[in-house]
């Protein structure tokens, strides 16, 4: 038998929230890849047609014969009424879904607190926070009453160590672990699966985000590490989905960077 077995995943919905870049356009890619039908979701209409497309290649490329679906949905994590509305807007195809990556997150700035803009503090607490726990709660309604489902929740290195210029981001990513470990104890003795991935360092749009744009700071980041790549954490989240359905992966990671560059 494959070390890294993703028969299982072979027909499956996954839907990936912040797909549209980065760490879930690879891991919407992969599931692809691996026979799943993918859902992408992010605000971002243009960037998540392109990974529509990459998912539709990745899954011909993996030549499973399963899978094949992939659909576009517009969702702010920001803003009630898309999340509210976001199972209606599946399509008919995704309408029992067995996998939520829970991925859409962002840093807003690298301020001391005391200078934090206000601005920033929302967009990080509700995206990172507020809409992972309503995707969150939406879903779980709907893994109760099938008994079955995956929750897989993107925290971070920055939710197990803080820095001074992430109090912010680091207190999400505290919240997103305390959150999953909590939701993961409800569910003890039910086959629905909570799990926490937490990356280190990973090159992805995540800094030009944090720097408001300015390519110069973003890039500096990455100077003189090898940072992990998205796929690398795509092959994380896949794994863990794609254990036998009596195996809870709780956490992966806290992934550091190993060598610099
Ligand atoms: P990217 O900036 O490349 O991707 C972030 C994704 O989140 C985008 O697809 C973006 O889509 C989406 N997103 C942001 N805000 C919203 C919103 N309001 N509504 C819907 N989607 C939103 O960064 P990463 O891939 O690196 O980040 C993915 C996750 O990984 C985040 O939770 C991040 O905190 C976490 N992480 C990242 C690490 C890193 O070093 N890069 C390390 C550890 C964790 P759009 O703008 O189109 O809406
Ligand atoms: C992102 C990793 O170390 O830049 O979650 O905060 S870090």
């Amino acid at each position: 038998m494959s070390v890294f077995p993703t028969a299982r995943l072979h027909d499956k919905v996954v839907l990936v929230t912040g797909a549209s870049s980065g760490i879930g356009a690879a891991a919407a890619k992969l599931f692809a890849q691996a026979g799943a039908n993918v859902v992408l979701a992010a605000r971002r209409a243009e960037k998540l047609a392109d990974v529509q497309a990459a998912c539709q290649e990745a899954n011909k490329a993996g030549s499973t014969g399963h899978g094949g679906h992939c659909a576009a949905v517009s969702l702010d994590m920001r803003n009630t009424e898309s999340l509210d509305t976001v199972l209606q807007r599946l399509p008919s195809w995704a309408s029992t879904v067995d996998v939520l990556v829970n991925n859409a997150g962002l840093a807003m700035g690298t301020a001391k607190v005391g200078e934090i803009r206000a601005e920033d503090l929302d967009a990080m607490l509700e995206t990172n926070v507020r809409g992972l726990i309503y995707m969150s709660q939406l879903f779980v309604r709907e893994f109760k009453q099938r008994n079955a489902g995956h929750i897989i929740n993107i925290g971070s290195v920055a939710g197990v160590e803080p820095y001074p210029g992430g109090s912010v981001y680091c207190a999400t990513k505290f919240a997103v672990r305390a959150f999953t470990e909590a939701l993961m104890k409800e569910l003890v003795g039910t086959p629905i699966r909570v799990t926490n991935v937490q990356p280190g360092m990973v090159e992805t749009e995540f800094s030009l985000v944090r720097y408001y744009g300015d390519k110069d700071a973003a890039d500096k980041v990455y100077h003189g590490i090898e940072a992990l790549t998205p796929h690398d954490i795509a092959e994380e989240i896949v794994w863990a989905a794609s254990r036998p359905a009596r195996v809870n992966i709780a956490e992966a990671g806290p992934f550091h960077v190993a060598r610099s560059s």
